[in-house]
């Protein structure tokens, strides 16, 4: 993927998107996959994972990818706003199930991957402890990201507990949708939960270097399972977001 550098992207019209570099960041592609699936371009601008990214900040106040920025709009980086301003610039084909409960749980179960004390979240924390062990965060910049994102020694295991029981919640209700005859998260089409749920699984699962080309220090802390979260990592999981890359996205991942 080409990137501007974030002061470029802050002086340009149009949809930029600011991503963290070489990394297929869950948060991120997840991002990149609501604008991809409505056909709509982006400029991409690169944030620094753990950084600094002091340009970033004075635009926006905070240091984390992704930013989605719309022409002179507020740039917004909740997961969840960003998806409303994608529905907005092209409300097809829509990602926002129109049936109140649908909508509903798709809200509910997005929030469970990615919001605090989500899937994400916990997995993260399931990352900092291969890199640390039971040391705290060290101090300086190395430690940046465990202090920010709650890291405390002993946190893995109600971490890995948590990353257990959001999986077996997608999987159920995987399940239910194809008793159904549905092969998606929710309703009868593809929503912003399958492109979450795709965009996820990467630090869980990454795909084979071929279709996702990543440095191997970050490959072996995605690709590293325990044998507890290896079990709940249901094949019907995996095969729903090669079916969601296969059918909606593009592969090789392009980060
Ligand atoms: N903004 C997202 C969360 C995104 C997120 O956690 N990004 C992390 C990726 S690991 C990040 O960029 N962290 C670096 C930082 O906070 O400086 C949301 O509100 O849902």
């Amino acid at each position: 993927m080409e990137y501007v550098e974030v002061e470029q992207a802050r002086g340009m019209p149009g949809l930029r998107l600011v991503l963290t570099r070489d990394v297929p960041g869950p948060w991120g592609e997840a991002a990149k996959a609501f604008f991809q699936v409505k056909g709509l371009p982006f400029v991409a601008a690169a944030q620094i994972g753990g950084g600094a990214n002091e340009a970033l900040r004075a635009w926006t106040g905070q240091t984390s990818a992704p930013v989605a920025a719309w022409n002179d709009e507020p740039p917004v980086w909740a997961l969840d706003d960003i998806l409303f301003l994608a529905e907005r610039l092209a409300p097809e084909p829509a990602l926002i199930p129109g049936d109140p409960a649908e909508r509903a749980l798709l809200f509910g179960l997005a929030h469970e991957i990615t919001g605090r004390d989500g899937l994400g979240w916990a997995r993260r924390l399931c990352l900092f402890e291969l890199n640390l062990g039971d040391r705290p965060a060290p101090d300086g910049p190395a430690g940046d990201l465990p202090r920010r994102y709650g890291w405390v020694p002993g946190a893995g295991p109600a971490a890995r507990r948590r990353v257990i029981e959001v999986l077996g919640l997608l999987r159920d209700q995987l399940e239910r949708q194809r008793e159904r005859g549905s092969p998606w998260m929710v309703g009868e089409r593809l929503s912003a939960l399958d492109l979450i749920w795709a965009a996820f699984a990467t630090m869980l699962a990454p795909f084979p270097h071929e279709l996702c080309p990543m440095s191997e220090p970050m490959r072996a802390l995605y690709d590293h399972r325990t044998p507890d979260v290896e079990a709940a990592l249901d094949p019907l999981l995996l095969e729903h977001r090669e079916r969601v890359y296969r059918e909606h996205l593009t592969l090789p991942l392009d980060f």
